[in-house]
């Protein structure tokens, strides 16, 4: 990794869907990944599922499979809007502190003022996406060994 670079790679990619256990049997079952980790998170309002290849979470570059918790969720809004669909891009970032103060430094604001809880306990953030030319973009720190 360059010193310059901000970001290390696609994290993964999220989409919206409306019943995650028909989400993942299509995605398992048809498109053959594995389920790498499944969890819920009340405070992002999602039950979700971490999909791709290898051994653990972040080894590869993975789809995220978001589905809503409940009618006032983020994904609820989402898919009554657009449907089922891709929602998120997601970054990693070795250093979600720093990397967030050069977002900021260079004019892209975050929706959080410090990072949240994302999948598998990693520190997350979101710029949004007038910001970004139109797509909701995540950076993500995962847990060291993750
Ligand atoms: N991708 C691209 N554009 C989007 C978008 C998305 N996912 N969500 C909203 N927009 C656009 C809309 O099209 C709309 O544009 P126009 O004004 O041109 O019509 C504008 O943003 C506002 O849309 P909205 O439907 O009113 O949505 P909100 O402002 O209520 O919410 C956002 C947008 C980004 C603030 C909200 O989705 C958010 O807080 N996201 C971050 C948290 C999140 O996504 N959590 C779930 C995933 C959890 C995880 O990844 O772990």
């Amino acid at each position: 990794m360059n010193n310059d670079d901000l970001f290390i790679c696609i994290d993964h990619v999220g989409l919206a869907v409306p019943d995650l256990d028909e989400a993942i049997k299509f995605h398992t079952e048809v498109m053959g990944w594995r389920v790498l980790h499944r969890e819920t998170n009340e405070e992002q309002g999602v039950e979700e599922a971490m999909i791709g290849t290898g051994d653990q979470l972040a080894e590869n570059a993975q789809i995220q499979l978001l589905a809503p918790l409940n009618e006032n969720s983020t994904i609820a809004k989402f898919l009554a809007k657009n449907g089922p669909g891709m929602q998120q891009l997601c970054y990693r970032v070795a250093d979600i502190d720093a990397v967030s103060a050069k977002l900021r430094e260079r004019g892209v604001r975050l929706l959080y003022p410090e990072p949240k809880t994302g999948t598998g306990g990693a520190r997350i953030n979101f710029a949004h996406p007038k910001d970004t030319g139109g797509v909701l973009l995540e950076i993500t720190q995962p847990v060291a060994g993750h």
